[in-house]
């Protein structure tokens, strides 16, 4: 085991493995943030305690996009678990912005940390949502004393965000916040948002 070393499991055959297209940032002295191309439902780091984050809805009980990418991955034991997660009012398990932990079941990664963007055109304060989102799936992570993790472009799909406000507020919230955690590893599903997230990043950040 190469500690901090990152595989998407269906590229380690492939000599285009994703491994060398990562772009590496310095978020503290002691923590980056990787970016790159992929599906998160395959993202792990061998042989440590890691976690994706799941851009969930407040039901908690899987949807489209990543959230139901992820769930078909993990296999049926995560429903079950996410059901057993306390309503916080009727329907409600993870509220905007919050979010919840559960094992990874038959996922790469050995946790999911479920979190809730804000819906872009409902949310009268979506950019305070989005990092609360960012924030507190940190939170729960360290919480956990998990030192990697794994997002996507949280909002970025059905919820509407604009991908160049969202990657603002996404880095500069994980800059801020990224106290013991190693790594932070973006996992982007297509070229245009990798692209604004690798600019935003080459301006927010040094490397
Ligand atoms: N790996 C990485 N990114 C992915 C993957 C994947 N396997 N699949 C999609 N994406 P979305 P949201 C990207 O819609 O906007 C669900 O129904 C996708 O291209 O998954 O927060 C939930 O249940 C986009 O860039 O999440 C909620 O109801 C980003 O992930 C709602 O959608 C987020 O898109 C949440 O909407």
């Amino acid at each position: 085991v190469n500690p901090g070393s990152y595989s998407l499991r269906q590229r380690t055959r492939a000599s285009s493995n994703m491994s060398t297209n990562v772009a590496q940032f310095n978020l503290s002295p002691t923590s980056f943030l990787k970016i790159l191309k992929g599906d998160i439902t395959q993202w792990s780091i061998d042989g440590s305690s890691d976690a994706i984050v799941n851009p969930a809805n407040e039901r908690m009980l899987g949807g489209g996009g990543a959230d139901g990418a992820i769930h078909r991955a993990a296999g049926p034991e995560l429903k079950t678990t996410c059901y057993d997660v306390p309503e916080v009012r009727p329907g409600v398990r993870c509220p905007t912005g919050e979010a919840r932990i559960t094992p990874g079941f038959k996922l790469p990664a050995s946790h999911v940390i479920h979190t809730v963007g804000p819906v872009y055109d409902v949310d009268s304060n979506a950019p305070a949502s989005l990092s609360n989102a960012y924030r507190n799936s940190l939170r729960v992570a360290r919480e956990n004393n998990i030192q990697y993790v794994a997002f996507p472009a949280i909002s970025c799909g059905v919820y509407g965000y604009p991908f160049d406000e969202a990657a603002t507020v996404a880095i500069s919230t994980i800059k801020e916040h990224c106290d013991a955690i190693k790594e932070v590893h973006f996992v982007l599903f297509s070229d245009d948002i990798y692209n604004v997230w690798l600019k935003k990043a080459g301006e927010l950040l040094p490397n």
